[in-house]
């Protein structure tokens, strides 16, 4: 069996994203590139920590690193630029063979303005901050001044102008976020004599364009949430003027990560949605998402940052970000082993690249707090295991998933309660996936205890499909036929990819192939499947 399709990479060519058909695709080097991405924690792109990064990645198997750049330290004096931080990061990432996505910790950092140099910090007068509904100055930079947005414009613009000339050649660096969860923590908006007297007069047209809204206010179009839609409107167009000074200098894909309005407790006075305290008020979450791709067209991708492995709630978030005019991207997703099966979820939905946060041996590790507080859930995971096998796994074939997802034949299952069988459907060739084991014959699926089963599938010939799983089964039969009959395996290869290469080790038959093709729960295995009809 040959390899999937050709893959000539064109290096000199620019990173930058395809859309075919409302799929997408990350073009790396000219090809389709998957990101099996990690992201280091908040303090760790310094010389004297960067040796504790690399071996950490390396021993998970992600492709790509992801890491801050920080403007107190770029511009620590007005108009003065050093770049080590990014030298340090991309060379770091070339000697490890990584890709980088650049995070610029600018204006916004988690809904706050912490990364701001000094010299604005310090003079509230030149630079001002939101002013709360009591009249007070918070530590978050005001989206409506002008200041404010050339003083960031300038230092990112500073930053990409010296990438641009340092990655000319390798695209080492694939991705830049325009700064970090961008939005207000304590004010659900500014509340100074400017905005206020905005946020007073009638709604821009471009918004009630966006939203299929009719003319009004801002608190009659938009009532309980207008303060948050305002507060999106000015902070779309600032962080959408600083994606534009940058992309003069350095014109690859550009995103931003979301800080998410998560599922409000049981408690009904804790119903109420609340910006500006349960998440940073403006950002692009779920509801504000719309406002946000039609007010920021220099953002490219809106990606969502998943700390909750509710199913339910992981689910909608992809479902809400995966469109055809978002690719889907995971910037940040938990650590610990329970986010691991949703790597699947996102596959299956189209997403061009995952990366758990804070995989680094700094000695720190961050985790959500549980919504019940419990100790368990305070407990702190025990390093990225999961997500290394399914990175040790996926990895070799990065770019054919990749590739295959763009053209549309890739498919996943993931376990879930009440869902132990699936069947993924493929035209005339239906894949049946039964999660857990044992699965003793004509008994339903035992399912896996932590809903953890998951499996991909994708056709890579009319009868012939690329199959992988961890603790399930695959069985392929035709529309209204048990598998054996009128339709039989013509010969299952385990093998893995090697530079874009199909690699045979074995053949797979009797128990391995039996009930399907079997996948552990110590899943490591890839198999080429070739299906015949009699
Ligand atoms: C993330 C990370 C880092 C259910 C948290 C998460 C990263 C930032 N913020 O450590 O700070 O730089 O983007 C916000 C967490 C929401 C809480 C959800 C609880």
């Amino acid at each position: 069996l040959c390899s999937v399709m050709p893959l000539v990479l064109r290096a000199a060519e620019k990173p930058h994203l395809e859309t075919r058909n409302g799929r997408h695709a990350l073009i790396v080097d000219g090809a389709p590139f998957l990101v099996l991405g990690a992201q280091i924690n908040n303090s760790s792109s310094w010389a004297s920590t960067l040796p504790q990064v690399w071996p950490a990645l390396e021993d998970m198997h992600a492709n790509t690193v992801e890491a801050p750049v920080y403007w107190e330290q770029l511009e620590s004096r007005p108009g003065t630029f050093d770049f080590s931080t990014a030298d340090l990061l991309i060379k770091g990432a070339r000697e490890h063979h990584l890709h980088l996505v650049l995070l610029w910790f600018g204006t916004w950092k988690n809904g706050n303005m912490h990364y701001v140099p000094q010299w604005v910090k310090t003079d509230p007068k030149t630079y001002p901050r939101v002013i709360n509904a009591a009249g007070k100055p918070i530590d978050v930079l005001a989206a409506g001044s002008r200041n404010n947005l050339q003083a960031d414009q300038r230092a990112f613009a500073a930053l990409m102008h010296h990438v641009a000339e340092v990655d000319a050649q390798e695209h080492t660096v694939i991705l830049v976020q325009v700064e970090n969860e961008s939005g207000i923590i304590g004010s659900p908006r500014d509340y100074s004599t400017e905005s206020n007297r905005e946020f007073a007069g009638q709604v821009p047209a471009e918004v009630l364009r966006a939203l299929h809204k009719q003319p009004g206010t801002w608190t009659e179009v938009f009532g309980s949430r207008a303060d948050e839609t305002f507060q999106a409107y000015q902070q779309a167009h600032y962080v959408n003027e600083i994606a534009k000074a940058g992309k003069r200098e350095l014109d690859i894909p550009f995103y931003c990560n979301v800080w998410l309005e998560y599922p409000i407790g049981e408690l009904p006075e804790r119903q109420i949605p609340n910006p500006g305290i349960g998440w940073p008020s403006g950002g692009p979450t779920q509801t504000m998402l719309p406002l946000w791709k039609a007010l920021a067209p220099a953002i490219d991708m809106i990606g969502p940052d998943i700390y909750s492995d509710d199913r339910k709630f992981y689910t909608s978030v992809l479902d809400a970000y995966a469109r055809p005019d978002n690719p889907l991207w995971i910037p940040e997703t938990g650590y610990g082993d329970s986010y691991a099966a949703y790597l699947y979820l996102a596959l299956g939905k189209g997403a061009i690249g995952f990366s758990p946060f804070g995989v680094d041996r700094t000695g720190w590790t961050w985790a959500p707090a549980a919504p019940d507080d419990s100790a368990a859930h305070r407990r702190e995971p025990e390093g990225p295991r999961a997500h290394t096998s399914n990175y040790a796994l996926l990895a070799p074939m990065a770019r054919e998933l990749a590739q295959l997802n763009l053209e549309g034949k890739l498919q996943t299952a993931v376990d879930a309660p009440g869902q132990a069988e699936q069947e993924l459907d493929f035209g005339q060739w239906k894949a049946t996936v039964r999660f857990g084991f044992p699965q003793p014959d004509g008994r339903p699926a035992p399912g896996t205890p932590d809903h953890s089963g998951r499996a991909l599938v994708a056709q890579i010939g009319p009868d012939e499909f690329l199959v992988t799983g961890v603790d399930s089964s695959v069985f392929f039969h035709t529309a209204g036929h048990l598998p054996g009959i009128g339709s039989q395996i013509l010969q299952a290869e385990e093998g893995h990819y090697v530079d874009g290469k199909w690699v045979p080790l074995r053949l797979w038959n009797g128990d391995q192939t039996d009930r399907g093709l079997n996948f552990r729960r110590s899943g490591n295995a890839v198999v080429h499947i070739k299906m015949g009809t009699f």
